[in-house]
């Protein structure tokens, strides 16, 4: 009778510890995914980064900012500000050239003062890189 209590005592701390464990590991996993504090972060800043005003940005709301959040968090929000900062500094590339950037005039420019041959020109081709508007600017 001891022996059959002993043998569902350890079953059922078994049980215990197996559960235990599997909750550990799905609150491990849902941590390292999209949840972390990091990619929360990351998603803020990037968010911001397509913000022009400041003052409608995610970090400069009441009891958002910086002081808020843990390390983790800002290190993403930095991140993610930097990169998504550089995706619209594309809009130096003028769109007439769609392969290469190629910064809009001012100043105007001529084929020597670009290191690109043969670019695909689309649209109005302010730099006039293409004069026989055949779509491809500074053939060589
Ligand atoms: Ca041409």
């Amino acid at each position: 009778m001891i022996g059959m209590m002993r043998l569902i005592v350890v079953s059922m701390v078994t049980a215990l510890v197996i559960i235990f464990i599997s909750q550990q590991m799905g609150g491990f996993n849902a941590y390292a995914s999209e949840n972390s504090p990091y990619n929360s972060g990351y998603n803020h800043g990037c968010d911001d980064a397509g913000i022009s005003d400041p003052n409608d940005r995610y970090i400069n709301q009441p009891e958002k900012g910086p002081a808020f959040h843990t390390e983790e968090f800002m290190s993403g929000y930095d991140n993610g500000f930097e990169s998504c900062k550089g995706d619209t500094s594309n809009e130096n590339c003028d769109s007439s050239y769609p392969d290469v950037c190629i910064a809009p005039p001012p100043p105007d420019l001529n084929c020597d003062d670009v290191s690109y041959k043969n670019i695909k020109v689309e649209g109005n081709d302010p730099h006039g890189f293409d004069r026989d508007s055949d779509g491809i600017g500074c053939e060589s």
